[in-house]
């Protein structure tokens, strides 16, 4: 070797690999070994290097604390860097994915995903954050980019609650699309919200809380808020706030947070009356948990109290008579009349909490629509996006209902999503570099996915058609139904003579066991119907967003709405589309440990979610045929002080400089194929000495130009 060149000493690098493990799981030297990956993991972990990649996704694990690695200063660090050049961080992979729009003209998107309290929501921010500050903007645009970034404060708010499994846990599913115009800035944005968790405005189980917003509003609301709205500052007051025992959560500050929401909503151009329509609905949701009834002589529903009807009335506009009889009666349509027919006490309970959600629900839609308005790009020049998908990840209870089995049904379809995309690509990447490979066998979720939605035999058409039929139908014979269909199906078990009255579903998310659903409820959450004469009353509600969200023409349409389950498989099936027509770029956040501790890494936790997310089943693919890939002029750029045809400058074409450095490395003609535009190496072991070289190489000069700069200091 020519003086001057670096020499292969591995001593140094490997002793720094040992401390802080490796940054890319396709450089992990024990081949596929799962206990090697998470050896990797934790060893990272423990020096607070969250990140770490396998090829070009991002795992990432939730390190329950402040770790300053998303300053300003941090941003500059990787704004237009190859990621491949600094160590793993989710700003290098937001600015690659821009870069890559810029250049190729085309839409990203950032499939975020893991289990509850991962670190989706914090991950998704971050690289928002990202975007509105180091995107270039001028003064016309800045307030396009603040709104967008003060739209979390306010969904979270609304959408956001304290779980068992998260302090502030997504309980809607959230797609954003940032525009970008030719030159790179924001120009504007647009939301998709799915399926909020309404049946959290009425019930919360132990030791979880209602929307983060009834507690801001309590607690943080201005003396003179609370005054108009009718409210006390207690939670405890309140129904709708007291039945999971959790009022105040440790490390949210309601109070702040308050501030926090009621200042975005101003710079998203809320106008003051939309605030006190908003409020308005807020409040009444609360008021109308502390409607009672109590049963009369004849065993009818009749309210114990007036008092809170009264501001239920004053909040909504609607008099009190008429809320009062659309509570306690409902209307049947004979013939040729409408008769009242009294509600029994559970059943004006059942009608209070439906108007509730109802209320709630819509209220929220309002909201997302009220923020698109606010981030629309009126120039309809051409413009291209990147998408950021936080969707609520996967959620076991000890009790698991309707709502566990949408939020869990649409992990499967992004995990059925992950698993075409990552084969699609890998399988185009080989044919487009002209690069022959042989394809890795994994589990497909697709059987699971089918079971749920397949058209004519899938879960939901089956609860659908039980919620359509004319009769008596229940959630048992829904659940005899289905196991007279379904009995056989590999996946799927039902015991509907138990106690329990469960459906058990095996998920990929549980691999060998199975979940078990709770099936009281499904019929009726999935019908989500409303009374008829509680529709008819409401859209003569003076509150102006109240009025927006009941227009007449559903009130007065006689076609059944949609349920709840069909309308969203149809929005899932939309937003795979969507992503489709997208390049990918992916996230996979872990959790750390159950109790939300700082630092504290539980193996057996994190293998589950490794084994389930098929982290080394993607590396697999990775590694099948060809661990590693880079395009040449990277590579060349990187590696070329390792040879002295290539260094300093290597001046010809750089698929010929690859070959000779790789020959001069002593690469054999098997281990790596040259392809179009990048080089493919069929080992990690191989790049791995690379590396290493490369390691000691800059440090070596490093110390040289130290040596040769002393003398001027
Ligand atoms: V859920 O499916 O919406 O219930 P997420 O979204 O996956 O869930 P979230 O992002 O809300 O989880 O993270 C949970 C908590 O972990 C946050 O509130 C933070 O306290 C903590 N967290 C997550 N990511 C980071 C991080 N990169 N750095 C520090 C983090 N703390
Ligand atoms: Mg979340």
């Amino acid at each position: 070797m020519r003086s001057g060149q670096p020499r292969l000493d591995l001593e140094g690098a490997l002793i720094a690999r040992d401390r802080v493990g490796i940054q890319d799981f396709v450089l992990l030297d024990a081949f596929t070994s799962e206990t090697a990956f998470l050896d990797n993991l934790k060893k990272r972990f423990n020096e607070n290097l969250i990140y770490t990649y396998i090829g070009t996704l991002l795992v990432s694990v939730n390190p329950y604390k402040e770790l300053g690695i998303y300053t300003k200063k941090q941003m500059d660090i990787y704004m237009g860097v190859n990621f491949f050049e600094l160590p793993p961080h989710i700003y290098a992979l937001a600015d690659n994915a821009y870069h890559a729009m810029l250049t190729e003209m085309n839409n990203h998107f950032f499939l975020i995903s893991g289990e509850s309290g991962a670190g989706k929501t914090e991950a998704c921010k971050k690289i928002l954050q990202f975007y509105a500050v180091s995107c270039p903007t001028s003064s016309l645009l800045d307030s396009i980019r603040d709104r967008m970034l003060v739209s979390n404060p306010v969904l979270e708010a609304f959408g956001n609650a304290k779980t068992l499994k998260n302090d502030n846990s997504s309980r809607f599913g959230k797609y954003m699309d940032i525009q970008f115009d030719r030159q790179g800035e924001a120009v504007g944005g647009h939301i998709l919200s799915y399926l909020l968790e309404k049946s959290r405005v009425v019930h919360q189980n132990h030791g979880e809380r209602n929307f983060h917003i009834f507690y801001q509003l309590v607690e943080g609301g201005e003396e003179e808020t609370l005054r108009l709205l009718g409210l006390e500052r207690d939670c405890k007051h309140y129904s709708y706030l007291v039945q999971g025992e959790y009022r105040t959560v440790r490390t949210i500050n309601d109070k702040n947070d308050w501030k926090t929401m009621r200042n975005a909503l101003t710079i998203i151009n809320f106008s003051e009356k939309d605030i006190e329509h908003l409020l308005g609905i807020v409040g009444s949701v609360l008021h109308l948990g502390n409607v009672q009834f109590e049963a009369d002589r004849d065993g009818y529903a009749r309210l114990s109290s007036k008092a809170e009807l009264r501001w239920v009335s004053k909040l909504l506009g609607i008099h009190v008579q008429v809320l009062q009889e659309a509570l306690t009666f409902r209307k049947i349509e004979a013939k040729t009349e409408e008769v009242l027919s009294p509600f029994s006490v559970d059943h004006a309970i059942y009608a209070r909490d439906a108007l509730a959600k109802a209320l709630y629900g819509r209220m929220f839609t309002w909201i997302v629509n009220k923020i698109n308005d606010s981030l629309e790009n009126l120039d309809s020049s051409k413009k291209t996006v990147i998408g950021l998908l936080d969707i609520y990840g996967f959620e076991v209870f000890y009790v698991n209902s309707f709502e566990q089995f949408c939020i869990n049904y649409c992990n499967e379809k992004l995990q059925q999503l992950f698993i075409q995309l990552t084969l699609k690509s890998e399988q185009e990447e080989y044919e487009a570099e002209g690069i022959e490979w042989e394809p890795v066998q994994f589990f497909n979720n697709k059987i699971i996915c089918d079971l749920v939605e397949e058209k004519r035999t899938g879960i939901i058409t089956m609860l659908d058609e039980e919620c359509m039929r004319p009769g008596d139908t229940t959630d048992i014979t829904f659940l005899e139904r289905l196991e007279e269909r379904m009995g056989s199906h590999p996946h799927f078990i039902t015991s509907p003579r138990s106690n329990m009255k469960q459906l058990n579903w095996s998920c990929f998310r549980n691999l060998a066991s199975y979940l078990l659903f709770i099936i009281p409820g499904f019929i009726d959450k999935n019908n989500d119907l409303l009374y008829r004469n509680i529709k008819d009353m409401i859209r003569h509600s003076k509150n102006g967003i109240v009025r927006h969200c009941f227009p007449p023409t559903e009130v007065d349409s006689k076609k059944r709405p949609e349920t709840v389950a069909s309308q969203f498989k149809s929005s899932l099936a939309e937003l795979t589309e969507i992503l489709m027509a997208k390049q990918p770029w992916y996230i996979r956040c872990l959790k750390s440990n159950e109790a939300k501790q700082p630092g504290r890494f539980d193996d057996m936790l994190v293998r589950h979610q490794v084994k389930y997310l098929g982290l080394m089943e993607h590396l697999r693919v990775r590694r099948a045929g060809f661990a590693y890939r880079r395009r040449y002029e990277v590579f060349l750029q990187r590696y070329k002080p390792l040879c002295p045809a290539t260094w300093p400058h290597w001046k010809g074409v750089p698929a010929v400089g690859v070959e000779k450095l790789l020959i001069h490395l002593g690469y054999k003609e098997d281990d790596y194929k040259i392809g179009r535009t990048k080089i493919f190496i069929r080992h990690p072991k191989t790049l791995f000495a690379i590396e290493d070289a490369y390691e000691i190489c800059k440090h070596e000069l490093a110390s040289k130009i130290q040596a040769k700069y002393k003398g001027y200091r």
